[in-house]
């Protein structure tokens, strides 16, 4: 059993998408992130970083609890734990491995300080809102050159790199991107959307 900590946002669709693929069994805790569930004690305890997703496994290596955090980190943890969310193909798998870590070093952090600056900053400040929409628009268009070559983002498979990008690029606007000006993207947004896993992750984080 895998306790999942997590709440509907960008990076915490990531886990209960995957896991919900891989038909794993796990119990979803849902943080009120507003309250600042994720800053207290018990919960630093598994995260130092005060973020979610978090996962539990309660039967991890060894038969052993293991916590893991960082979405990328539990993307690939999944991964190892049940095959289906990176391709067999040596090739292919590089791709997935190239995808993921360009979400979580470039589009995360540039969508997520985009909408912020956008959205958030008790005033505008016209640089960083440049900086950022323009790098969230500029890698959108990264996925876009992709996907208008091939249907996901390892190649001819879904895989991790997949539902890495999804939780951000199904929020574009937030960081002030445009989707329908990037029609692959939008395309591949509404395929994985429709994927039966999908939807039961969104009825669960309801
Ligand atoms: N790099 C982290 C980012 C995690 C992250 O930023 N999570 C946000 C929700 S999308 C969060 O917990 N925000 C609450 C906070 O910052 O206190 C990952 O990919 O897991």
């Amino acid at each position: 059993m895998i306790e999942l900590y997590t709440a509907n946002t960008p990076n915490g669709v990531k886990i209960p998408i995957a896991l919900e693929e891989l038909g794993l069994d796990y119990q979803l805790i849902k943080l009120n992130l507003a309250a600042g569930e994720q800053k207290r004690p018990a919960f630093l305890a598994l995260n130092p970083n005060g973020r979610i997703p978090v996962i539990v496994d309660l039967d991890g290596p060894a038969g052993q609890p293991i916590s893991v955090f960082e979405s990328g980190a539990i993307l690939l943890y999944l991964a190892q734990k049940s095959p289906g969310l990176l391709p067999e193909d040596a090739f292919a798998r590089w791709r997935a491995m190239e995808y993921l870590f360009l979400q979580v070093s470039a589009v995360g952090p540039m969508f997520g300080q985009a909408g912020w600056f956008l959205r958030s900053a008790a005033q505008p400040i016209a640089v960083a809102i440049e900086r950022y929409c323009s790098e969230a628009v500029r890698l959108t268009g990264v996925l876009e050159a992709r996907l208008s070559e091939h249907p996901w983002l390892a190649g001819a498979e879904y895989s991790l790199a997949d539902i890495s990008h999804f939780g951000w690029l199904r929020v574009a606007d937030y960081a002030g991107v445009e989707l329908s000006r990037f029609p692959a993207v939008q395309d591949w947004v509404a395929r994985i959307s429709a994927r039966p896993a999908v939807q039961r992750a969104f009825a669960r984080l309801q």
